[in-house]
Formats: structure tokens, sequence, C-alpha cells
């Protein structure tokens, strides 16, 4: 089942240069940076200075090669929200629940993720035009 909104992802050229905006802009800061090089993404996780540490993140994502989803999204739309992710407690039973259901997860079995998280997308034509993004947390969420 879907616990809460994990995290907002957002697609953005040049990370560092996010980073600054967001804090400058919302007070939001990185409690969390790592770079995925299977995902092809430099990836920053952001929490409001001083707010609500249980909140739900914002994600920056930025590419670490033209050929990557984030360097394709940034080509065909811009700079924008890429993804929508919520919380599970288990992935793999929610995965098979929603293909029960006839959507189309992109992975046969969870991928790592941000801070040792496991990972599965649904496909955005399966889910009215939104990139939905499953997070099992790991130990260090
Ligand atoms: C593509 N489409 C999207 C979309 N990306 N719609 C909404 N949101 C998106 N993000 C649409 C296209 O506009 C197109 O629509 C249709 O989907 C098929 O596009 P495509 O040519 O197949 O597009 P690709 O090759 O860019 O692939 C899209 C796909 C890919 C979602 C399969 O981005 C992917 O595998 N994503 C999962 C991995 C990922 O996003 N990694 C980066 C975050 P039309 O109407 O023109 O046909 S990594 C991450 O998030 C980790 C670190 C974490 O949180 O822990």
């Amino acid at each position: 089942a879907i616990r809460r909104i994990d995290h907002v992802g957002i697609a953005v050229p040049d990370l560092d240069e996010a980073l600054a905006f967001y804090r400058d802009t919302f007070g939001l800061v990185a409690e969390h940076e790592e770079v995925n090089e299977e995902q092809g993404v430099r990836e920053a996780m952001l929490v409001p200075a001083d707010g609500d540490p249980s909140t739900g993140r914002v994600q920056l994502l930025a590419p670490l090669r033209a050929d990557s989803a984030i360097g394709k999204f940034l080509d065909r739309s811009g700079p924008g929200i890429q993804q929508m992710a919520y919380t599970v407690d288990d992935i793999e039973k929610t995965s098979e629940e929603l293909r029960a259901k006839g959507l189309r997860l992109l992975y046969d079995a969870p991928r790592r993720g941000t801070a040792g998280s496991r990972i599965n997308f649904v496909h955005p034509k399966d889910t009215g035009g939104v990139l939905v993004e499953l997070v099992e947390p790991g130990g260090a969420h």
C-alpha cells in the first residue's frame, strides 16, 4: 500500500545552480546528495531548513549523460517536474498489485534508489501522464 508522498522529482540541468536557487528562494536544503550511475543522475533530497522533517521531499535530478532518463526528459520537455514518488512498505507487493490492475512497471525487479532505497516506476502512459515512482525506504531514509 502507498503510505505517503515520498518526494517530487524535478529535472534540472545543473545541480549546484538548482541547489543554490532552492536554498536562497525557498529555504530548502539538501539532507542527502548522491550519484546514481545506473540511473544516470546526480541527485539531492531537499527538506525545509527549519521545517517538519517528516515532510515529503523535493528531489533535484541532474543528468550524468545526455542519453539518460533525465537527459532525454530535459531535451524533450525542459526543466520541470519529472516524477511523483510514493513511499511503500513492500515494493514487490505493491508492484504486483499494480501489475494485476494492468499497469506496466518499468523493471521486473526493484533497483537501487536514493539512500539505500529500492525503487520501481509505473509507465507514465498508464497513469494519466505522470511518471510514478515507488520507493521502499532503506535504513538511512
Ligand atoms: C517520458 N514521458 C513522460 C515522462 N517521460 N511523461 C511524463 N513524465 C515523464 N517523466 C512520455 C513521453 O513524452 C512520451 O509521450 C512517452 O512518455 C514515451 O516516451 P519515450 O520516448 O519512451 O521516453 P523515454 O525514452 O524518455 O522513456 C521514458 C521512461 C524513462 C519513463 C520510460 O524516463 C524511464 O525509464 N524512467 C525511469 C527511470 C528514471 O526516470 N530515472 C531518473 C530518476 P508521447 O505522448 O510523446 O509518446 S532516478 C531516481 O528517481 C532515483 C535516483 C530515486 O528517486 O531514488
